[in-house]
Formats: structure tokens, sequence, C-alpha cells
């Protein structure tokens, strides 16, 4: 008799829940990835757990021990909560954690798809935004620019106090942003990419940003592009949304314009990020936009339809691509039915969406 070998692919992701809600939401991203493997079979995580945290910092003193970036470097990937408590500056949580690990580990994409999922609605009104009409992919220049953490304080406590906070644009930096945008771009159905930049007040960096914009595009004759300054893209966003596509932003403006634009998608509850490190020599995190929303913490009730999401980018960038589809269907298959949490209009918890996602994965 001949022998069948299975080959199981083991996949080991370094989870940080980190702050708040972060962990709430990490526990149910793991149950639901354990759902996944065990019910499609051929591949499982190998989860290990840091608790590097504000927890951690006020008892301890410190977020992430000496050697906890080297540590990282052996994962596969990164599934990152929440960051940010209320007894610990939130300059002090973001350059302790996170930011450390994009730049370390040379996660210069970050990757912010928006769309309406089934059964969710925007707040804006159908005459100007039909469900079908939302679907962005917001590239965010993830390394340097506006957080490239230059500067300094001067004269402090006094009234003379300067403070500095220099923005750093490399050509470098924004050519590879700029290439990855043009792929993201060609690869989808309307190969459309917005340009989002302030270069009529920043008169350098900024400048250079659009410069280099222009001379990538021209390798990119297939696509359709155009230029919009940060403050009129608000309004675009808001009153065409059908008009925008791929968009392309600084560090700061992506992060400011991701945000606006989960709100106009149905709640920044739902909204996915990946970063990447496109060249693989390193692991890339996934974390769902929001916040540690300490408020809410430990009750139960955050939406962890923004977690999932970003679980599901996580399993198609360790190559599980058909898993990955079948995580996002079965949430749509959820949000389809009503079962939602509050801030989508639904009744629900935590749990309860969570073991919904998991039937709807094991059906
Ligand atoms: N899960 C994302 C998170 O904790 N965000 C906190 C935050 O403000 N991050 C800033 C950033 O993403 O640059």
């Amino acid at each position: 008799p001949s022998t069948v070998h299975s080959v199981t692919n083991v996949h080991r992701i370094a989870c940080i829940p980190g702050d708040g809600i972060g962990v709430d939401i990490t526990d149910a991203a793991i149950h639901v990835l354990n759902t996944l493997s065990a019910t499609i079979g051929g591949f499982e995580f190998a989860f290990t757990t840091f608790d590097w945290s504000s927890k951690n910092y006020l008892e301890r003193g410190w977020y992430m021990p000496p050697d906890g970036l080297e540590q990282l470097k052996k994962f596969d990937a990164i599934y990152f909560g929440a960051v940010g408590w209320p007894n610990v500056p939130d300059h002090i949580s973001l350059w302790s954690l996170i930011l450390p690990i994009r730049k370390a580990l040379n996660q210069y994409v970050n990757v912010r798809p928006t769309r309406i999922l089934q059964g969710t609605k925007s707040p804006l009104s159908e005459s100007v935004c039909k469900p079908s009409d939302l679907d962005w992919m917001i590239i965010r220049e993830n390394s340097e620019g506006e957080y490239s953490g230059q500067g300094g304080t001067s004269h402090e406590d006094s009234p003379y106090t300067v403070a500095t906070e220099v923005s750093i644009f490399t050509r470098v930096g924004i050519e590879r942003i700029m290439r990855f945008a043009f792929e993201t771009a060609r690869s989808r159905p309307r190969k459309k990419l917005t340009m989002v930049t302030k270069s009529n007040a920043q008169r350098h960096g900024m400048v250079l940003w659009d410069k280099v914009f222009y001379e990538v595009a021209k390798e990119y004759e297939d696509v359709e592009i155009d230029k919009m300054l940060v403050d009129a893209m608000t309004v675009r966003m808001v009153l065409q949304p059908k008009s925008l596509d791929t968009i392309v932003a600084t560090n700061l403006h992506a992060d400011i314009l991701s945000d606006l634009a989960a709100a106009l998608s149905g709640s920044i509850g739902i909204a996915p990020s990946s970063n990447l490190d496109p060249t693989r020599a390193n692991p890339s995190m996934f974390e769902p936009i929001h916040g540690s929303a300490p408020d809410i913490a430990g009750k139960g009730i955050a939406n962890p339809v923004g977690a999932f999401w970003s679980a599901a980018e996580m399993v198609r960038w360790v190559g599980e691509e058909k898993a990955a589809d079948g995580l996002m269907k079965a949430v749509e298959n959820v949000t389809a039915r009503g079962v939602k949490t509050r801030d989508l209009g639904g009744s629900e918890d935590t749990k309860g969406v969570t073991e919904a996602v998991c039937r709807e994965i094991e059906d």
C-alpha cells in the first residue's frame, strides 16, 4: 500500500496584543485563525505572544526588551493589536513599540484597503455614495516624512520654548513607495492612482515628492494619474468617493486620510492595515488601524472586524490565498446577516461576532 504524506506549512506568528482593546481583538483574531487552519487544513499557525505593552512599561520601565527587534526577525509575520494607554504619553508608547518595529524591519509600505462591507453602511447619503462607489486602496509611506523622529526642544519650561519636528523625504524613500503604489494601481481594474501632496505650502520635501511621482509615472503609462492637495482631498473623499481608487500619500497625510476613509466606510472598527517589507527580508506586521480605546477596553464590546480583516491580509501575505479569501467571505457573510457590534449599528459583542465568523468558516 502506498503511504500518503500530508504536508503542513507552519507559519510562525509573533503576536503583540499591546494595550486596551488590542488584547480583546488579538484574542479574537487568534481564535478565528486557529479555526481557519483547522477547517481548511494544510497549514497551521504557531503563535508566540509578547507582553510588550504600556502595562509592562509602567511596571518594569520598558516596552520591548533590548533584543526585542532581533526576536521578531525570527518570525514569518507579526500580528499587532493596539498601543496607547492614559498614564503614558502617546509619543512614548508609539516611539517605544510600533514605530521602531516599522523602521527596524524595513516596513516602508503601509497598505490600508477601504470598502463598504456587505450589511454595513456609509454615513454618506446614497446619492453621493452607493456601496460599490467606495473601494479605495490607500498606500501610506511608512518609514520617513513627518514621522522621521528628527527634531528637538530647547528652552524647555520657559515662555521661549522652541520645538522642531523635521520631516525628512529622501529620493530613495519616495521612489520605492511610488513604485509600490503604481504597481498596486496597475493590479486593480481601474488602474488609477491619486497622489496626495501639500507642495503649495511645503516647498522642499513635498516638491521632491511631486517630482519623483511624475518621474516614476513615466514607467506606468497604462495607469491614469492625478494629483491632489491634502486639504482638497478630504473634500473629494466625502463628495466624490467614486472618483478615487488607489491613493498614495505621506506618512502623516495617509494616517489622517485613512481614518477618514474608515469612518466613511462605516466605522474605524473595520479598517485593516499591513506594514510591509516588500523585499521580504524581514517579517511584515498586520494590525487594525484603530487604537487601544481605553474607555471600552476589557468590556468585550470592541469590533473585531478590523482585526479579522488584518488577519486575512496576513494569511494572504504568508501565501495562503485561498484561506485569506475564505476568511474575508466568512466575515462578510456575518456582517451581511446583521451580526455586528454597536459601532456598526448592531447589538452583538466581540464574542458574538467572533463565534459567528468561526461557525461561518466551519460551514
Ligand atoms: N493598531 C493601531 C494603533 O495602535 N494605532 C495607534 C496609533 O496612533 N498609531 C499611529 C500610526 O499608525 O502611525
